[in-house]
């Protein structure tokens, strides 16, 4: 499904992230950048060591304590055929009564936000924190698209935003979510 939204376009596919030809694609890390499993552990796997030496780098000098929940860092693509892997940290679900919902949409926020700043124009984002991470992904999937409608409506400079779901359940929820706010 394609929706255009603003200057932009928006696209609901089943996939995996890490076969996708986009500028940039997200990478739901946790705050270490040091690789895990889920997403993470196939964008490092597939996109070989210069990432996980990129990410490496990166704590070094600019988040010695790790990347904090929300934040978003970038680095090459490696392997990948995506130029770019921009790494964010989705919060874990704790029940709900943690800011999850503020963090969520920040760690969305913050990697549409620096994409732009590096002049991405097309970028392929995960179902952030609903797997590892625990989030329901009824209420992650409001908050994802709401996110991206707004962000999108008020700045045109991304022409394409992928969301990459890797079931057929979770396509079908997101498809659902993006009717009901577009629609
Ligand atoms: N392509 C697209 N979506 C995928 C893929 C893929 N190749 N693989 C899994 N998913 P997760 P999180 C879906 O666990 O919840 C890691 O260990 C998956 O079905 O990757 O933010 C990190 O190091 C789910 O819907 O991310 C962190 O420690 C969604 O992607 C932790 O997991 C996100 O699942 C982050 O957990």
């Amino acid at each position: 499904m394609e929706i255009q939204v603003g200057n932009s376009i928006l696209e609901l596919i089943k996939g995996d992230i890490t076969d996708i030809s986009a500028d940039a694609i997200v990478n739901p890390a946790n705050s270490s950048l040091m690789g895990g499993g889920g997403v993470d552990g196939a964008i490092h796997s597939k996109g070989g060591p210069k990432i996980l030496e990129e990410c490496k780098r990166i704590r070094e000098t600019e988040w010695p304590d790790g990347l904090p929940t929300g934040k978003a860092v970038i680095t090459s693509g490696g392997n990948l055929k995506a130029k770019y892997v921009i790494h964010t940290v989705g919060p874990v679900w704790l029940g709900g009564f943690h800011v999850e919902a503020e963090l969520l949409k920040q760690a969305y926020r913050n990697s549409l936000k620096l994409a732009v700043s590096k002049g991405i124009k097309s970028i392929a984002f995960p179902s952030i924190s609903t797997g590892a991470y625990g989030y329901p992904i009824e209420e992650a999937s409001q908050i994802a698209v709401k996110t991206f409608k707004d962000f999108l409506e008020k700045e045109g400079k991304l022409e394409k935003v992928i969301f990459v779901l890797f079931s057929d359940y979770d396509l079908e929820i997101y498809l659902h979510v993006a009717k009901q706010i577009f629609i």
